[in-house]
């Protein structure tokens, strides 16, 4: 079994019940199971600002499921909740971002393994510290050691 990492994250329709949703089609997925499920939180959308707030959360998987076989099962539930792809960093039903595999580098068109921007993010950072602070982000320390890093980006645990 490997340990994965993934982000939550909705801003269309009813995002909390979505995540919600999502953590239990998470839970069904071969291979797998849910370890951890952070709480929910509300969250400012980063870069592309004009767009409703979000609701995000992140899963602890223990899994035997390979990372690009875990990054199409993935897609497929982002597909199933009704994802559309149109804008980039648009909003969005449900997004399911493959954050850690293991402490494993990868780097392909589709996948990059760590996820390049969890680090600056507190959508990501915060509910990954709630299940995981001593987590060592592989090269970067752990992820208690980059909070103070967000601390001025908008998020409130739900
Ligand atoms: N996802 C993005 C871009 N911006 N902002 C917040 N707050 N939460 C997100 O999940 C998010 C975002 C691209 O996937
Ligand atoms: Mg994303
Ligand atoms: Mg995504």
């Amino acid at each position: 079994m490997n340990t994965a990492y993934v982000a939550l994250g909705a801003n269309l329709g009813d995002p909390a019940a979505t995540v919600r949703a999502a953590f239990a089609a998470l839970a069904n997925l071969p291979d797998s199971r849910v370890a951890h499920s952070s709480s929910l939180y509300r969250t400012a959308p980063v870069g592309l600002t004009d767009q409703p707030e979000f609701v995000n959360a992140v899963a602890e998987l223990q899994t035997s499921l390979a990372p690009e076989a875990l990054l199409d099962a993935l897609f497929e539930i982002e597909q199933r909740f009704g994802r559309i792809r149109a804008e980039k960093n648009g909003p969005r039903t449900l997004d399911l971002d493959l954050l850690l595999y293991g402490d494993q580098f990868i780097d392909l068109p589709r996948l990059t393994l760590p996820h390049p921007r969890l680090h600056l993010r507190a959508f990501v950072l915060c509910p990954l510290a709630e299940i995981a602070p001593q987590l060592a982000l592989p090269g970067r320390g752990t992820v208690a050691a980059w909070l103070p890093a967000v601390a001025n980006q908008g998020i409130v645990r739900l």
